[in-house]
């Protein structure tokens, strides 16, 4: 299996996070989960891995503001330049703000941290001074996922896996939030809806916030996500049942809120529904953000997914025969997670 990978993802290591309460934590989407899978990767006998090719700014401009796109590459400069206690020890802060733009259609402030509050969701999505290229980098492979599926000649359904980090889900068009800055499923998705219709179905565990928004008024690409109902979960604000789309985009987004506990068997119930409806939808490719967050046991989840249950969830999901580039997302219990993700992974190689 072709699977795209970069480096530099270890240039983004924020030293902390801020939990419920104002907890600072160590940042828990850190650099030992890429190490745990691909430890597991290059004990199969199948992962074949590639470095990402560089696709330039656009197709990430064809999703995302460029005006968040330029905060994101220059805040960190900015940020050492206006505060000298940083400057002094760069390596022991992340950049966040203080104070969210909330319910209002504000003005972009002018000042860095007036931005900041403006284009930053919540708490765990810190910068620090390689977070932009490692951005970038990860939306470099989630398109080479793509491109790989598009271009490729095998006699069955192709597949690739973007072995993205930082994750995406969480990023909308013009704001960062939960590890994510830059939402590679969908500028991958996005590349792709010009060759014909894509469906994104997200299993990461947190509802798929940003792709959601991203695609909310577009009816060529189809996004479902399953995860943790909002009502006790991150994002809380967004992922209800009864949010389908708007205008031309109406019934082409959809969402499967499970509650706390949810095993295999309530996990397969709602994946088995949400198949159906991509079939419906008859898409040419499908993109698969794939968190790992459901498995029973993970810090960040409340359901108990099994690694057997990750096993059906790949062969229910390969059934539908589609094109799929699979794109990482979360995923958080780091000891089971390699294998977990190789589990994944077997249903299409
Ligand atoms: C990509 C992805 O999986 N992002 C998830 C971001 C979740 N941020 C959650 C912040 C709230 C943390 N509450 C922690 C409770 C731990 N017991
Ligand atoms: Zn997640």
């Amino acid at each position: 299996m072709k699977i795209f990978y970069s480096d530099n993802h270890r240039k983004h290591q924020p030293p902390f996070e801020v939990f419920d309460g104002g907890k600072r934590v160590p940042y828990l989407e850190n650099t030992d989960r890429m190490d745990r899978i691909l430890t597991a990767l290059k004990k199969t006998d199948w992962a074949d891995l590639t470095p990402p090719a560089d696709f330039g700014l656009d197709p990430i401009y064809a999703v995302h503001d460029r005006d968040y796109i330029a905060f994101l590459a220059s805040c960190w400069t900015e940020w050492l330049a206006l505060d000298p206690e940083v400057a002094a020890s760069p390596k022991q802060n992340a950049f966040l703000p203080a104070t969210f733009a909330l319910r209002r259609k504000p003005r972009v402030p002018s000042t860095l941290l007036g931005k900041a509050g403006y284009y930053m969701m919540d708490l765990s999505a810190c910068i620090v001074e390689g977070t932009y290229e490692a951005a970038l980098a990860s939306a470099n492979c989630a398109l080479s996922a793509a491109d790989f599926i598009s271009l490729s000649t095998v006699n069955r359904p192709p597949s690739s896996f973007a072995f993205c980090r930082p994750p995406g889900h969480h990023a909308g068009k013009d704001y960062a939030a939960g590890y994510c800055f830059i939402n590679n499923s969908s500028v991958a998705a996005n590349w792709l809806s010009s060759k014909g219709k894509v469906a994104i179905l997200d299993i990461d565990y947190h509802a798929g916030n940003g792709t959601q928004d991203i695609f909310y008024e577009r009816n060529d690409v189809l996004t479902i996500s399953i995860h943790g109902d909002p009502d006790f979960e991150y994002p809380h604000y967004i992922g209800y049942a009864d949010e389908t789309g708007v205008g031309a985009g109406l019934g082409f987004h959809r969402n499967f809120p499970l509650p706390k506990g949810t095993g295999d068997e309530g996990y397969l119930t709602a994946l088995d529904e949400a198949l159906s409806l991509i079939k419906d939808f008859a898409p040419k490719y499908l993109v698969l953000s794939t968190g790992m967050d459901t498995f029973d046991g993970d810090p960040l989840g409340k359901f108990k997914v099994t690694r057997d249950g990750f096993a059906e969830i790949g062969r229910r999901i390969a059934a539908l025969g589609l094109p799929t580039a699979i794109v990482m997302e979360g995923g958080y219990a780091n000891e089971a997670l390699g294998q977990n993700v190789v589990t994944l992974l077997e249903n299409f190689k």
